[in-house]
């Protein structure tokens, strides 16, 4: 049976001994270290090749055909899936929405800028039903225009198209975001075992985190309502809660539910359990990716079941209007059943209420309906009065809904250097963390060179050299592209402030007067404080490994600017303050997670391979860069020098560690013969010599021919770090 395999993530029996089978590591082990997440999305598993360039074939593509071609899709009902009133728009904005949706500040990860609804767990989640449909009546255009268009572009550029086929005008769009092959396995998608539960989530009363989902399976609330109980006031809290972890204030959250109703219709034509098949990662072979498939009449058309709330909002569901205020401020509601079963809710008779067509049958009519959440908008007193405001100033309802949609669907794809088309809007926005172009450095070769030797004289040590080029280039995070080297923002709120860059601040005032003195100079050229911060941290390990008996040059690109404070959004910047920061030995208290995870975690945002996670480090260790300067995991007696000790006398079979605190946090490392404390490490160093992977490559390192191939390889996965952010070098 289908189903049980698909319940049951330990089910091995149909498996039989088939390569890769078996009781995993994991399972034996539940709390070992997990590095899978540092092997993800590989060259194995993409089938583009090594020569694949995304931005060049996007600029290939026949931008007007594919947009008029989607246009044309709308309209061309198929008969497996006949489109309600004639129209699939409300279906591709629902999937757009769901695609971007998934996205939440707190860790950057989710949304849609890398197609992963084609894969479990969003391609099966109940909140993604019948999603699958709409997937594949992309299809024969994803096919037409092929390496083109990725589709994690065609399914936000096909919501974009929607809206506009159905007479709204949207701010934009950018292409640029690339597939993924195989589903991220770094997004924690919460801890529950059965769909549309929540309890673990809530556990402490918050919502946890990184999570911006109020149940397993779902982008956001429950439509009908917190528990699946009809309450609106409960309803508007879980809105807020999870639309602001998406990034969404009150009023781009009103924009957004009330311009996206004003499409399309909810599914619930009948009872689910009796006639809804699984999911599509569960379903059978024959079903060719499908799932959901319903028994229930047509199983399609007016029979179809999705959220089991049934009916539309508006009358015109296939057009852009004002309507979905009218009917939600000027009907008075009552609670009601969906033929599924579903708490909704619809108009009172006294309301006088008008009717939306049936989908399948425009001679017959059917009432209008809200959802708990959407009768939040009107019960919640801000919520309310936002409401009101748009359904007087449709004006000022239109610019916000074409803003939050636009901020929804772009949020996450970094930088708008990364952006690619002809529909890119001018305005600058501060969620894109902007950059001014006239800060950007003009310097020259020769200018890096007197660089160099202005900072290496300032009398700053290596330690604060390093550490202050850490700091912020560490700041970067791929989930979302935020972050970084470039824009110096370490020296502006919140970064400045962060723990983690306790006594950074200093090191940055010294930097900013070498860059105020060159800029000052007779050359006419400037140098940005964000490329000095990065030169600081080169000329420190240059140093270093100078120390250590190693010439080299760390290579250095210029070309970045500096942001100012208005052009950084302090609470949304506050979400990339990290909670450790195991390369500076830096961990926030009261973690729920081990400092190990938290080290991979942070690793896993930096895109670093476990070889470069552990030879980072090894050499921030060497090079004394902990972040309130202390010994641990210092493992050295010759400070400052790039060398492989950390990894040779962590590996030495003369020391024995023991736990110096109840918490197993701090462990002190004695001479085995004398007793003698020889070394203080953290869970972050000792991890190295105790997971059987990470051991495997501190041995590497910690051999005698290594020393060589441990500089070089630091000052490689250096450079990595500090050019994260660096889209513009190809
Ligand atoms: Fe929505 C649909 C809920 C928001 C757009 N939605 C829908 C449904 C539901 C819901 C239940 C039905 C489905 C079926 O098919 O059955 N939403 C909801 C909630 C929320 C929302 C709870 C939060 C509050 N939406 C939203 C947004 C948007 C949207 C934000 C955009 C912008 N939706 C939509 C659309 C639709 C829906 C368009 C229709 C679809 C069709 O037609 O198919």
């Amino acid at each position: 049976n289908d189903s049980d395999a698909a319940k049951c993530p330990y089910f091995g029996g149909i498996q039989g001994q088939s390569a890769g089978s078996g009781t995993t590591n994991k399972q034996w082990w539940p709390n070992k270290l997990q590095l899978n997440i540092l092997r993800q999305n590989t060259e194995k598993s993409d089938p583009m090749g090594e020569d694949f360039n995304y931005e060049e074939e996007f600029k290939k593509l026949d931008y007007n055909a594919l947009k008029k071609d989607l246009i044309n899709l709308m309209t061309d009902s198929q008969d497996w899936w006949p489109a309600d009133f004639g129209h699939y728009g409300g279906l591709f904005i629902r999937m757009a929405w769901h695609s971007a949706g998934t996205y939440r500040v707190t860790d950057g990860r989710g949304g849609g800028n890398t197609g992963n609804q084609r894969f479990a767990p969003l391609n099966s989640w109940p909140d993604n039903g019948n999603l699958d449909k709409a997937r594949l009546l992309l299809w024969p255009i994803k096919q037409k225009y092929g390496k083109k268009i990725s589709w994690a572009d065609l399914m936000i550029l096909a919501g974009n198209c929607a809206l506009e086929s159905m007479g709204f005008k949207t701010f934009g769009f950018a292409g640029g975001r690339k597939d993924v092959w195989e589903p991220e396995q770094d997004i924690y998608w919460g801890s529950e075992t059965e769909w549309m539960d929540y309890k673990e989530r809530y556990e402490d009363g918050e919502l946890e985190k990184p999570l911006a989902a109020s149940h397993m399976g779902l982008i956001y609330v429950n439509p009908e309502g917190p528990k699946g109980e009809p309450d609106p006031m409960g309803s508007a809290h879980d809105i807020r809660e999870t639309f602001g972890r998406m990034a969404m204030n009150d009023e781009e959250t009103v924009a957004l539910v009330a311009g996206g109703h004003t499409f399309g219709k909810a599914h619930g034509a009948g009872d689910a359990e009796k006639y809804v098949g699984v999911e599509p990662e569960g379903a059978a072979i024959e079903h060719q990716g499908q799932g959901w498939i319903n028994t229930m009449g047509t199983g399609c058309g007016d029979d179809t079941i999705t959220s089991g709330l049934e009916g539309a909002w508006t009358p015109n569901p296939t057009r852009w209007d004002h309507d979905y205020f009218d009917v939600l401020l000027n009907y008075d509601w009552e609670l009601t059943k969906s033929p599924a079963g579903a708490h909704q809710w619809r108009p009172t008779e006294a309301s006088q209420a008008k009717k939306a067509p049936m989908a399948h049958d425009p001679s017959k009519t059917q009432d209008l309906m809200m959802s708990t959440a959407d009768i939040a908008l009107k019960t919640d007193p801000k919520y309310l009065e936002i409401s009101k405001r748009f359904h007087k100033d449709h004006k000022a309802f239109e610019d916000a809904f074409a803003r939050a949609w636009y901020k929804l669907t772009h949020r996450d794809m970094g930088p708008v250097s990364r952006y690619l088309g002809p529909e890119i809007p001018q305005e600058e926005l501060l969620w894109q963390d902007p950059i001014s172009e006239e800060t950007v450095s003009t310097i020259s070769k020769n200018d890096v060179a007197g660089l160099k030797q202005k900072i290496a004289a300032a009398g700053l040590s290596n330690s604060q050299l390093v550490s202050a080029a850490w700091a912020s280039a560490s700041s970067y995070r791929n989930s979302d592209m935020r972050g970084g080297a470039n824009g110096a923002r370490i020296r502006l709120e919140p970064m400045k402030s962060w723990e983690v860059n306790e006594g950074i601040s200093e090191i940055i005032d010294a930097l900013e007067k070498i860059q105020k003195d060159f800029n000052d100079g007779q050359s006419g050229k400037k140098v940005s404080l964000a490329d000095v911060i990065v030169l600081a941290g080169n000329v420190g390990v240059e140093q270093a490994a100078k120390n250590a008996g190693h010439e080299v040059a760390v290579p250095f690109n210029p070309g970045r600017g500096d942001a100012t404070q208005d052009q950084t959004d302090v609470d949304s910047f506050a979400h990339l303050e990290p909670v450790a920061d195991g390369f500076r030995n830096y961990l926030n208290e009261n973690q729920k997670i081990s400092a190990e995870e938290l080290l991979v975690d942070r690793a896993n945002l930096m895109t670093l391979t476990v070889p470069e996670m552990a030879v980072l480090l090894a050499g921030m260790r060497v090079m004394d860069a902990n972040h309130d300067g202390s010994s641990y995991g210092v493992f050295t007696n010759n400070k400052g020098a790039l060398t492989n000790d950390f990894f040779k006398n962590l590996l030495n079979l003369g020391i024995t560690w023991k736990a110096t605190d109840d918490s197993e946090q701090k462990f002190a490392g004695r001479d085995r013969k004398t007793g003698e404390v020889e070394w203080a490490g953290t869970r972050v160093d000792l991890i190295f010599g105790s997971n059987s992977e990470l051991r495997a490559i501190a041995e590497v390192y910690a051999c005698a021919d290594a020393e060589k191939k441990f500089v070089k390889d630091f000052v490689a996965a250096w450079h990595k770090v500090m050019n994260l952010d660096r889209f513009d070098l190809a």
